[in-house]
């Protein structure tokens, strides 16, 4: 009778184990393997200007996923606000204009650096110690990378 309650106790248990290994494999978030196809590489922004409170930011965006994806705008709690900026050459003028978004194709790695796609940064307190931004898709989701110190006269 003992030895049969242990058997029982035993197999309760083994099959609590495997339920929730079950339940654990199958609740595990597919979004966070989406996640896991998106990578930022190299992310640097620049050490503010004496006098300035504003600064770029620059990365490389690796999309390792099959679909598109649509980045939309970027926060930080080092700054008031992040725009997506693209430089423009117009004749000898040379402009930045915002972007209301940018797709990174499947597949492909978009880079933002000098003279090109770069996050302008608003009402930095400070980039002493580099800066953490959490970049915004279109579907909701946030990647958030931690962006390093570079030198204010960097060129890369
Ligand atoms: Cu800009």
């Amino acid at each position: 009778m003992k030895l049969s309650r242990c058997y029982r106790r035993d197999r309760f248990e083994l099959t609590c184990l495997l339920l929730t290994l079950v339940l654990a494999m199958g609740c595990s978030d597919p979004t966070s393997e989406q996640d896991s196809l998106l990578q930022i590489s190299d992310a640097r922004i620049r050490a503010l200007a004496p006098g300035q409170d504003k600064t770029a930011a620059y990365f490389d965006f690796r999309n390792a996923g099959t679909a598109d994806i649509t980045l939309v705008g970027a926060e930080t709690a080092v700054a008031r606000a992040v725009e997506i900026h693209q430089i423009i050459h117009d004749g000898d003028m040379v402009r930045m204009r915002r972007q209301p978004e940018v797709v990174i194709p499947a597949g492909e790695t978009v880079r933002f650096a000098p003279g090109g796609l770069h996050l302008m940064i608003f009402g930095v307190s400070s980039t002493v110690d580099g800066a953490e931004i959490d970049l915004i898709l279109k579907d909701g989701r946030r990647v958030d990378a931690r962006f390093r110190k570079m030198p204010l006269g960097a060129q890369q």
